[in-house]
């Protein structure tokens, strides 16, 4: 298969992030991306492609437009405080506090976030909108004939929704890609979030929609980060009731209780009868990843991807999380491997 790939995510750089209540050299940072393309070069997964310019409309389908000028003004407007350091926010407007989207860049962050874990930099925008790029152009593979596409996208985005970021993740390529499937004609798209962590962002974006079916394997959010998402009884709302699927795990939790998880995502996924399906592909559920708690071996991805070409969908893979940057290549690289037959 194709895989997409653009340089640009490497203007998005931080150097450190909040991580249990210290300053920490940030665990997403370019040399993921890197070590993914370095696997895929090494295995002739097939050609890799750069992305095509889409714009912002797509984005705009499926985030507001004051959260994407946000996003775009964010770092001009830190920078013109005199401030030559990573962005981050300090408050959140909670239970009893108003939603009003404050005049000052600080109270700005604040209103569009919702994590401290997650800095703007200078090219933060940049490195969003060509992740987004990356996604669509993957997109447009599958609608030009492919069967499946590797969407090597950085910064990563299942954790933010229509109105905010977080979680190392600014723009909801996943959520961008299936809405492009959507306004392209497709009636049904299916999202398998296979990363360690909810997809919130998507899974909110969605929720009450039926033509969109989400569904996610993740740390039990009684747990884990995003902690306030990601329940089992999640189920959608209005229209998309029905439409959501959620399997939180324990920590702790190997191949046995994952892949179970995974053997009944994909009967309902077969069930709703999609017409494309779009997998959030993060591999953070690694045992050796450094901000994670579920044991898969590498071995294991290979059968991850064989459960999901069981489905005989069109598939667009979508990088989103994995820290183990040593074995990061392997375990990604292995899920499309074991999807076109190998292992
Ligand atoms: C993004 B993705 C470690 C701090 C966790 C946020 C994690 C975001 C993961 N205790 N900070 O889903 O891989
Ligand atoms: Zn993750």
């Amino acid at each position: 298969m194709k895989t997409v790939y653009s340089e640009k995510h490497k203007l998005h750089h931080a150097k450190f992030e909040l991580i249990n209540g210290r300053m920490q050299p940030a665990v997403e940072m370019p040399s993921r991306a890197e070590t993914v393309l370095e696997r895929v070069k090494a295995v002739d997964l097939g050609p890799i492609i750069g992305p095509s310019a889409h714009g912002l409309d797509p984005v705009l389908k499926v985030h507001d437009a004051g959260f994407v000028t946000f996003l775009e003004r964010a770092w001009g407007l830190w920078a013109a405080e005199g401030r030559d350091y990573e962005a981050l926010p300090l408050v959140w407007p909670v239970r009893g506090l108003r939603q009003i989207e404050p005049d000052y860049i600080d109270g700005k962050l604040s209103y569009y976030s919702f994590d401290a874990g997650t800095p703007i930099t200078a090219g933060t925008w940049a490195a969003a909108t060509a992740s987004a790029d990356v996604a669509l152009t993957g997109a447009d593979l599958l609608r030009a004939g492919a069967t499946a596409a590797f969407a090597l996208c950085r910064p990563p985005g299942h954790h933010a929704a229509a109105d905010f970021y977080g979680g190392y993740c600014f723009l909801n390529n996943a959520a961008i890609a299936a809405q492009s499937f959507i306004d392209a004609g497709a009636g049904r798209v299916a999202i398998l979030d296979v990363d360690y962590h909810h997809g919130n962002g998507t899974q909110a974006i969605f929720y009450r929609r039926p033509d969109v079916y989400f569904a996610s394997i993740h740390g039990d959010p009684r747990q884990e980060f995003p902690f306030f998402l990601g329940y089992e009884d999640e189920t959608g709302e209005g229209a998309g009731e029905g439409c959501n699927a959620n399997y939180p795990l324990v920590w702790g939790s190997g191949f046995d209780a994952w892949s179970a998880a995974l053997e009944d995502a994909c009967r309902r996924i077969a069930a709703y009868g999609p017409e494309v399906v779009v997998v959030s592909l993060g591999v953070d559920t690694f045992e050796k990843d450094p901000i994670s708690q579920f044991k898969l071996k590498s071995d294991d991805y290979l059968r991850i991807g064989k459960t999901i070409a069981a489905l005989g969908k069109p598939t667009l893979f979508v990088m989103e999380g994995g820290y183990a940057v040593a074995e990061i290549g392997i375990n990604a690289v292995n899920v499309l491997q074991g999807f076109e037959g190998r292992g």
